[in-house]
């Protein structure tokens, strides 16, 4: 079992709470990761180096969607470099748009299809056609699709990143008609918090990775802080009531830790701003130490 290899993606103008900008930063000097030596910070991708002094509420739409590219071009190169390196990669974010420039980089640095796992209370499913408030965070499943902005769709390739057989969406409990349908017709899977409640995590979560992996030759999980009920991540500028119990998601995903096809992950949307007594900070110290299950026991 290898290493864990960080990548921050410190964004957070495409949200609503610019602080999430901080996340990667102040989880590097989170006191909650033990074991130093299974860790290492590949690189932290900041959106300060592209704000040129300029405040974030002075920039036009086509400005941040730039500053977005410009960023999320280099968190896939970085993700892309890794990979190459057979290193397994985690994403820390920052807000949610990381996930175009994470899975850019990973769909284009394998040979095979890529399967994701989205775990979210949202759809994250627009584009800036149905998007009510143009926040790019609530784009990258659109964009990974290949739906909205070509900037976005065409991130280090042209080609379409993502297969709506390969991708399912687990936690979902708020969301937008538009959104539902570019899902539905796409044919993307969709498990609610209700789905959740009827089935069971456990249940939902095996079924979840045998589609993803069933035609691809590696997959990962995207996990938004805010698919998790707040009471286990409060420090995340969008939280939902109803959601994921997290230590029983760390409890169930520790199984896939050894696996070969688990090619990296990617948790966004910490906002340490918002963190109360370091909880959302523990929770993904969790899921790190779930995927990190044989080099830890
Ligand atoms: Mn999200």
């Amino acid at each position: 079992m290898k290493k864990i290899h960080f990548i921050g993606a410190a964004l957070g103008i495409g949200g609503y709470h610019h602080g999430s900008s901080d996340g990667p930063f102040a989880f590097q000097h989170s006191t909650t990761l033990q074991n130093p030596e299974y860790y290492d910070w590949a690189n932290i991708i900041d959106e300060r180096s592209y704000l040129l002094g300029r405040a974030n509420k002075t920039l036009s739409q086509t400005e941040r969607l730039d500053m977005i590219v410009n960023v999320n071009t280099q968190i896939a190169a970085c993700v892309f470099e890794q990979i190459t390196l057979k290193h397994r990669f985690c994403t820390i974010g920052g807000d949610h748009s990381c996930a175009i420039g994470t899975w850019s980089g990973a769909a284009s640095a394998i040979d095979g299809d890529l399967g994701l796992i989205w775990v979210d209370a949202h759809m994250d499913a627009h584009t800036f056609d149905t998007s009510h408030t143009k926040n790019i965070h609530g784009m990258p499943v659109a964009a990974l699709l290949g739906y909205g902005d070509k900037k976005l769709t065409h991130l280090l390739t042209e080609k379409t990143k993502l297969k709506p057989e390969n991708l399912c969406l687990i936690g979902v409990r708020s969301f937008e008609y538009e959104e539902a349908e570019l899902l539905k017709n796409a044919g993307v899977t969709v498990y609610t918090n209700t789905d959740i409640q009827q089935e069971g995590l456990e249940v939902l979560l095996e079924r979840a990775h045998k589609q993803v992996t069933r035609s691809t030759s590696h997959f990962g999980f995207s996990i938004d802080l805010d698919g998790f009920d707040p009471e286990f991540a409060p420090g995340t500028g969008t939280p939902v009531a109803c959601g994921i119990n997290a230590p029983e998601f760390c409890r169930i995903i520790s199984r896939w830790a050894g696996d070969s096809q688990l090619i990296g992950y990617e948790i966004a949307e910490y906002n340490p701003h918002l963190d109360k007594d370091s909880i959302t900070e523990k929770t993904m110290t969790c899921i790190i130490n779930a995927f990190q299950k044989e080099v830890l026991s």
